[in-house]
């Protein structure tokens, strides 16, 4: 995204975390939403960066992606590297349901390392792997899953052919400009 600066723009540095098992396409959405492209990832090791200048309104949003690897051998490190962040993106893999259900605890550890209030995005990747039937039951238990854990939203798409990119990205931009007036 190209953002144009005029003198009087505020410029908001901010850390969002990208968070849920291996291999849901979490580096994948990423590479996607930096150069609209489909690039196939190389498995993460550790962590990757990505940053990103967001215009909400008046201010621009300068959000530092912090790509964690899922993998278990990586888990220990997480609550380190998830604190200090504004908002959060969990991420599933809608070809399988069961990587929601590993959710909660990533959620835990984001909430417990950063204000309670945090705001987090729900991600269910991967769209174009599904039918008419299986994106029922995706829509019905993504839905229920942001009402039972308290999240900002969910939406559903596909780092592979675009379809529904954009926007849980400019929602939790939103939501943490939001939650930075609050804080004021
Ligand atoms: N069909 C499909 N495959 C995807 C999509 N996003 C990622 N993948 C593939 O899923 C695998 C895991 O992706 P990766 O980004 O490494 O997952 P991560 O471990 O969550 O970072 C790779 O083979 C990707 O090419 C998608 O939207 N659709
Ligand atoms: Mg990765």
């Amino acid at each position: 995204m190209k953002t144009k600066f005029f003198a009087d723009t505020s410029i908001l540095t901010v850390k969002v975390v990208v968070a849920g098992p291996g291999g849901v396409g979490k580096t994948t959405l990423l590479k996607r939403y930096e150069t609209n492209n489909f690039i196939p990832a190389v498995s993460t090791v550790g962590i990757n960066f990505l940053v990103m200048d967001q215009e909400v309104g008046e201010t621009v949003l300068r959000i530092a992606y912090w790509d964690y690897a899922g993998e278990d051998r990586f888990r220990s490190l997480f609550p380190g590297y998830c604190q200090g962040s504004s908002g959060a993106l969990v991420a599933f893999d809608t070809s399988r349901i069961q990587t929601l259900s590993e959710l909660p605890e990533w959620l835990r550890m984001i909430r417990e390392h950063n204000d309670p209030d945090i705001p987090i995005v729900l991600i269910g990747n991967k769209l174009d792997t599904t039918n008419d039937k299986t994106r029922e039951l995706i829509v019905k238990s993504a839905g229920n899953f942001v009402k039972e854990y308290n999240l900002s939203g969910y939406y559903l798409c596909s780092a592979k052919t675009g379809e529904g990119m954009e926007s849980p990205f400019a929602h939790l931009g939103i939501l943490i400009i939001e939650s930075k007036k609050r804080q004021r």
